[in-house]
């Protein structure tokens, strides 16, 4: 039985993509801080989901949890890099340094952390795929993007640093940038639980949806042994780009 962990499982895109891998028959391993989440999770899915509390922001509770995983997986198949999360949409000179530290800790350290725990394994078995989960927000500045963004784009070069440093291996790496989403929690931990600015982020727009992240993974992960997606980026059709801003009289 192929093996998978999916980080942040414990909502959104997280908790899709362990939904959608165990129905393919996955054995998958979820990590979140919020242990009744994933036990609610384990509840639905049954024996092939493994709830795991992982905090990636502690390298101790990052070591505790892959001594857990080790016990049930003696390889890992699939690592999806989901855990994330943005804080607030202030410009850069009003923003609140505690939250860039901790868009840094998760979607930075974190997700690199995890990553070198998982990857010896991975090696030594020549085999594995590593999904990470960018953001359009990666390679589109807009305001109020500032640290988030930057994250972003640090996954974006950290996946297409692992792919030349994995050359000669089987191991796989892609990136999902996705654009617009709605159906997670992502926007209300953003904007600090005001649902009436949430409600208005996504009035009149159809987004897009975890289960369609969800399907975009299960693809990647099906794909032949020799195929590598790079990178993948998913806008809703609602969202395009728009032209660069331009200051008068300064
Ligand atoms: P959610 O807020 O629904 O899910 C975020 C997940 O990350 C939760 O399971 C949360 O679990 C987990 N998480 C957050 N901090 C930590 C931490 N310190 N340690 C472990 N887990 C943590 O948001 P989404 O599903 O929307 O986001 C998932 C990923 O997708 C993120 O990386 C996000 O940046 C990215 N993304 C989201 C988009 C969107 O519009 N929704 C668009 C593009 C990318 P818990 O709180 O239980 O720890
Ligand atoms: C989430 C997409 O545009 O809100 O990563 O930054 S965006």
């Amino acid at each position: 039985m192929k093996t998978a962990l999916v980080t942040g499982a414990s909502s959104g895109f997280g908790a899709a993509i362990c939904r959608r891998l165990v129905a393919e028959g996955y054995a998958v391993v979820g990590t979140a801080r919020r242990g009744d989440k994933l036990e609610a999770l384990r509840a639905e899915l049954g024996d092939n989901f493994m709830p795991v509390v992982m905090d990636v922001t502690e390298p101790a509770s990052i070591d505790a949890a892959f001594a857990q995983i080790q016990q049930r997986c003696t390889s890992l198949d699939v690592l999806v890099n989901n855990a994330g999360l943005a804080l607030g949409v202030e410009k850069a000179q009003q923003a609140n340094a505690a939250n860039w530290e901790r868009m840094i800790a998760t979607n930075v350290t974190g997700l690199a952390l995890v990553t070198h725990r998982a990857l010896p394994a991975m090696v030594a078995a020549n085999r594995g795929l590593i999904i990470n989960i960018g953001s359009t927000a990666g390679s589109v500045p807009y305001p109020g993007g500032n640290v988030y963004g930057a994250t972003k784009a640090f996954v974006k070069q950290f996946s297409r640093n692992l792919r030349a440093d994995l050359s000669g291996t089987r191991v796989r790496v892609t990136n999902i940038e996705p654009g617009l989403c709605s159906g997670t929690e992502f926007s209300m931990v953003r904007l600090d639980g005001n649902a009436e600015a949430v409600a208005e982020l996504y009035r009149d727009v159809e987004a897009i949806r975890p289960q369609d992240i969800a399907e975009t993974v299960a693809w990647v992960c099906q794909l032949p042994a020799h195929m590598n997606i790079n990178s993948m980026e998913i806008m809703p059709v609602a969202q395009s780009y728009a032209a660069l801003s331009v200051a008068r009289n300064l």
